[in-house]
Order: C-alpha cells, then sequence, then structure tokens
C-alpha cells in the first residue's frame, strides 16, 4: 500500500545528487541533502525510541534553524504529529497550548527550558528537550546516538500531521488539524502553479511556526529539490545582498514595505530572480506598484489559512498578476461568495468567502461543535473573510467578518487583548481596533474606560500586557477615554473607533 507520508514525498524529491547544497545558512554554514537525510532519520528514531502513543504530538517552541526544520521533517517522517509554537508566546500562552494539546514531548530554548518543563510536566508531557540556535541541546546529544537510517512511518492521507493554533474570534485559540494529505496536495499544486524549476533557489526569510514559512516555503523548496539560502531573522540588507544568488523569494507584505526601503534593491540585485510571492495579509496596491517600478517584478499575491494552507493564487503565467486581487482558486479548490443566508453571490457582490478542497483542515482539535460551526451543511469551510469576484474572475479580499488584526503577518484577537485588559483592576471596559501602521500593515490600538473613581494611564496598561503576552499583540497605543461609541443594541461600534484613530500612525510616519 502507498505511504502516505509527506515526508515521504519530500525525500522522494531529493536530488540524487545528495552532496550538493540542500540549505546555505546566514552564519556560513552549508547543508547537504545527506544532511537533511541522515539529520531527520536521527531525530526520527530518536522520537521513535520513546515510546509515544500513536498520534502522539511534538510541541515545539524554539530559534529559526536548520535543525528545528529538520525536528519538523523527523516528526512528520516518525509519523507523529507537530505542533509550532510562535517564540513570542509567554508563559500563559504557552500554558494554554500544551494544556489543551497534551503533547507527549516538547522541545524549547535552553533558555526557557526552566519555566517551559515546568508547565509541560504539569500537563503530563513525559520528555522536554532543548534545542537551541547553535546547533546544541539535549534533542541533538540525544539523537546523535541514533542511527542514521530510518524508514519513513506509514502514514494513510487522512493522518494528523501538524497542529497550527488559531485564534478564534470568542473564546480560546483553536488548533487547527492539518493532515499529511491536506499538506501534499497543497504542495504538488503550487509546484506546478508558480513553476517551480530545476535550479531555483529560494530565499527563506519568514518565520518557520506559521503556515508561510513553514509550509508554502519549506514544502516548496524541498518538493522541488531547491536549494534555500536560510536566514535565521529576517534582514532586508541582507536578502537584498542575497537576491542574485537566488530565483525565489515569499514573504508576508512588511518585509516587501521594509525591502523597498533599501536602496540596493535594484533592477540588477533582482536579475536572476523568477518569482516574489506575497501573502498573510493584504498587499497595499501602493506596495505592488513601486516594487514592479523598482524591479521589474510584478509580485505574486496569494490567499490562504492556517486551517487551509494556500487557496488562492494570482497566476504565474498566461494572464496577469493583479495587484489588490489573490487570483483565482488554486486547481482543486472550489471557492464560493455567500451572503449570510446562504446563496451564492453573482461577480461583483460582496459576501463570504467559503471554500472546499483537499488542502481544507480535517477540524479543529477536540472541538466537534466549533468545527461544525465553521461548515455549511455542503461542506464548505467559512473562512471568515469578506470579498468578491471581480469582473475577471480574480477574488478580491475587502475585509473581515471575524474580528481579527494582522499585524505585520501576525493575527491578533481583540478579544484575547481586551480580556487580559479587563481582567486589569480599575478597568470598566476596553476595545482593540487595528488601524494602519506604514511598516506592519495594521497594529492595535486599545481604548479604555476607567471604573468610575479609578485612575487609569494607558502607558501602564501597555506595560502590564508586555509581562502576559507575546510582543506582537501588545497595543501599540493605548488610550483611556470616558466613553465608547455604541450602536442603539449597546454593542461598541469598532468601526466609529477605527475611524477615529486611523491616522495615528500615518501621522507619526509624516
Ligand atoms: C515585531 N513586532 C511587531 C511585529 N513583529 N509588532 C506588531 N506586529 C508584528 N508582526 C514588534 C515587537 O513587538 C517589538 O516591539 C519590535 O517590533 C521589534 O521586534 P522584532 O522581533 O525585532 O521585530 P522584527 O524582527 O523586525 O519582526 C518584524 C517581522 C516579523 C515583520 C520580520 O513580525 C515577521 O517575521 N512577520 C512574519 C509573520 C509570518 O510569517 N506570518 C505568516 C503567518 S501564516 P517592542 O515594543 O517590544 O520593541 C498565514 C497564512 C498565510 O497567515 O496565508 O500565509
Ligand atoms: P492565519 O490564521 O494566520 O492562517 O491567517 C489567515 C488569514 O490571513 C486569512 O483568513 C486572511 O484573513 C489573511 N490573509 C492571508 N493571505 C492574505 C492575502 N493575500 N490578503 C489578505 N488577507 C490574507
Amino acid at each position: 500500500m502507498k505511504n502516505h507520508n509527506l515526508f515521504a514525498a519530500l525525500r522522494a524529491a531529493f536530488p540524487s545528487s545528495l552532496d550538493d547544497v540542500a540549505v546555505e545558512t546566514d552564519t556560513g554554514l552549508n547543508y547537504s541533502w545527506r544532511d537533511l537525510e541522515r539529520g531527520t532519520a536521527m531525530m526520527a528514531n530518536l522520537l521513535a525510541s520513546l515510546g509515544l502513543p500513536d498520534g502522539a504530538r511534538v510541541a515545539v517552541q524554539v530559534e529559526k534553524s536548520v535543525e528545528a526544520m529538520m525536528l519538523y521533517l523527523a516528526t512528520l517522517r516518525a509519523g507523529y504529529v507537530f505542533l509550532p509554537l510562535n517564540t513570542a508566546y509567554q508563559s500563559a500562552e504557552i500554558e494554554y497550548f500544551i494544556g489543551n494539546a497534551e503533547p507527549s514531548v516538547m522541545v524549547c530554548s535552553s533558555k526557557n527550558f526552566g519555566w517551559v518543563s515546568k508547565i509541560a510536566f504539569k500537563a503530563g508531557t513525559q520528555n522536554v528537550f532543548t534545542l537551541d540556535d547553535d546547533r546544541t541541546g539535549s534533542l541533538l546529544d540525544r539523537a546523535a546516538h541514533r542511527s542514521d537510517k530510518h524508514e519513513p512511518v506509514a502514514r494513510q492521507a487522512d493522518d494528523l500531521a501538524a497542529i497550527l493554533y488559531t485564534s478564534g474570534t470568542t473564546g480560546r485559540s483553536k488548533g487547527a488539524m492539518l493532515t499529511h494529505g491536506n499538506m501534499l496536495s497543497n504542495a504538488l499544486v503550487l509546484k506546478d502553479y508558480w513553476g517551480w524549476k530545476k535550479g531555483d533557489v529560494l530565499i527563506h526569510a519568514l518565520p518557520i511556526f506559521h503556515v508561510h514559512g513553514l509550509f508554502v516555503a519549506i514544502h516548496g523548496a524541498l518538493i522541488n529539490g531547491s536549494k534555500m539560502i536560510w536566514l535565521a531573522k529576517f534582514d532586508s540588507k541582507l536578502v537584498v545582498k542575497k537576491l542574485p544568488e537566488a530565483t525565489v523569494f515569499m514573504g508576508v507584505p512588511t518585509l516587501y514595505v521594509r525591502l523597498l526601503a533599501e536602496p540596493g534593491l535594484t533592477r540588477e540585485a533582482c536579475r536572476n530572480m523568477r518569482l516574489f510571492v506575497a501573502g498573510s495579509a493584504p498587499l497595499l496596491i501602493e506596495t505592488f506598484n513601486e516594487w514592479k517600478e523598482r524591479t521589474g517584478h510584478t509580485i505574486l499575491e496569494r490567499y490562504g489559512m492556517s486551517e487551509t494552507v494556500m487557496l488562492t493564487s494570482n497566476p504565474y503565467s498566461g494572464a496577469e498578476r493583479r495587484g489588490g486581487t489573490v487570483g483565482f482558486a488554486l486547481p482543486g479548490v472550489s471557492l464560493r461568495v455567500q451572503d449570510e443566508s446562504g446563496h451564492s453571490l453573482p461577480a461583483g457582490e460582496i459576501g463570504g468567502i467559503q471554500v472546499k478542497g483537499p488542502n481544507i483542515f480535517k477540524g479543529y482539535w477536540r472541538m466537534p461543535e466549533k468545527t461544525k460551526e465553521e461548515f455549511t451543511a455542503d461542506g464548505y469551510f467559512k473562512t471568515g473573510d469578506v470579498g468578491k469576484i471581480d469582473e475577471r474572475g480574480y477574488i478580491v479580499i475587502v475585509g473581515r467578518s471575524k474580528d481579527l488584526i494582522i499585524s505585520g503577518g501576525y493575527n491578533v484577537y481583540p478579544a484575547e487583548i481586551e480580556g487580559y485588559i479587563n481582567d486589569m483592576p480599575g478597568v470598566a471596559e476596553s476595545a482593540l481596533v487595528g488601524v494602519p501602521h506604514p511598516d506592519f500593515g495594521e497594529v492595535g490600538v486599545a481604548v479604555v474606560i476607567a471604573k468610575p473613581g479609578a485612575s487609569l494611564e494607558g502607558g501602564q496598561i501597555v506595560g502590564e500586557l508586555k509581562s502576559k503576552l507575546a510582543n506582537f499583540k501588545i497595543p501599540k497605543q493605548c488610550f483611556v477615554v470616558s466613553e465608547l461609541p455604541r450602536n442603539t443594541m449597546g454593542k461598541v461600534q469598532k468601526n466609529l473607533l477605527r475611524e477615529q484613530y486611523k491616522d495615528l500612525f500615518a501621522r507619526a510616519a509624516a
């Protein structure tokens, strides 16, 4: 019977010359395909030696490194479920994820071992390893004693490969369950759709705990047997320096904005580039146009989600890449726009975007009711994005029905931040709204009402949040006001707050 293990498919695409460079790092290290093959085998053998239950989760919160990527691949190879966690998450956030996912293995940085292991052991996790970005840590020490031969464990297409936590409009984060089949089908479609070819070299400058950097970029390069130029952190100067050696780049819009600020970004620097892909947040038309002018390249914008991997893309060839649109549904994906009463809308009309296809996740981890709510009776997933299909068939995202702020490509859920603010002494109520920002696209601004007699200060609220939440979730400003605008039902009118504060950072930038 065919093995549907995603790793087996990625491994099958390695070039025959295993000694060629697969990954070149910004610290001057070269990893060959053989290194990836052997390193992932040793880590997979380590995982296999732990006697983990079937479907065990391997939770990972480590700095970006090639070894961290290998750990992801090894988890697939060993047939377990990978759970990546943003390095910015702090203890309360980690406690929730570990408590909810009940991983059998936790891998963290050695600097965080004290508090992370405490949380993990308390939640029943039996194995806690460390992995640092300088090729040290107990995970590597233990894997070093393992065989470098390992047969990828047999998996069905429907078996879980990863859980990605993504927050909802209410309540806590939900774990989106992605299968080997979800990810392989998407990787194969993109390989073809984006014209990946022999000799392609990808600059990998994104974090590897979300869909964009972990799946779209890594799977894209590996399934094409392509070398990656690996940046531990995005660095606009270094990207510009490396462009002449590369053919493909992927980034969230903030990366494009920052690259445009580099005088070295020229047509000459991009002479060997074939493709610039943008996604995870709306790309401003100004950025799209400026990029074209400066580099001669038209950015290809695509759209996806943690629950679905990639859904739509502008064409690579054969038709225009239209700025301000996310292109067409990818082959195999059915996409429709519906109104609130469940009627499909004709081109040009705005409604909720719904999707169906082999890439759509299996459901939310241990939340069958929530999963059911997010699918229609005929099996379409409700994305929570609002859009339309334009007169030429291109999909345009015009907003979101979910209360979500996307800041520099990271998602911030107002309900979560408001919850923390509302719990502070002296706070009667709060509202977090997204406002335009020249670097991050959108950032959160908190508007707070104090309890009668309480004296509150915005800076102090921000300071307290910093000790509790991941840094990208911290409101960039916090205002204490006497009242919030409300509709006749008493609901806070966030649209009015967004309007009121929309120029906050435009002014700062001017
Ligand atoms: C950093 N900061 C942010 C931020 N990133 N604030 C708001 N939004 C962000 N995204 C703040 C920090 O809190 C800190 O503030 C200051 O900026 C410097 O932090 P840093 O870590 O040094 O920032 P930097 O390295 O410059 O990071 C910026 C960035 C990063 C744009 C490189 O945010 C990034 O890599 N974003 C990509 C996210 C991504 O991969 N998304 C894909 C999701 S997948 P202070 O006050 O503490 O100094 C998905 C599906 C799909 O959505 O379709 O792809
Ligand atoms: P995540 O939960 O991180 O997977 O974020 C997915 C969300 O990012 C989607 O539901 C969209 O709202 C948004 N998104 C992704 N790509 C794009 C894009 N190209 N344009 C606008 N929004 C996007």
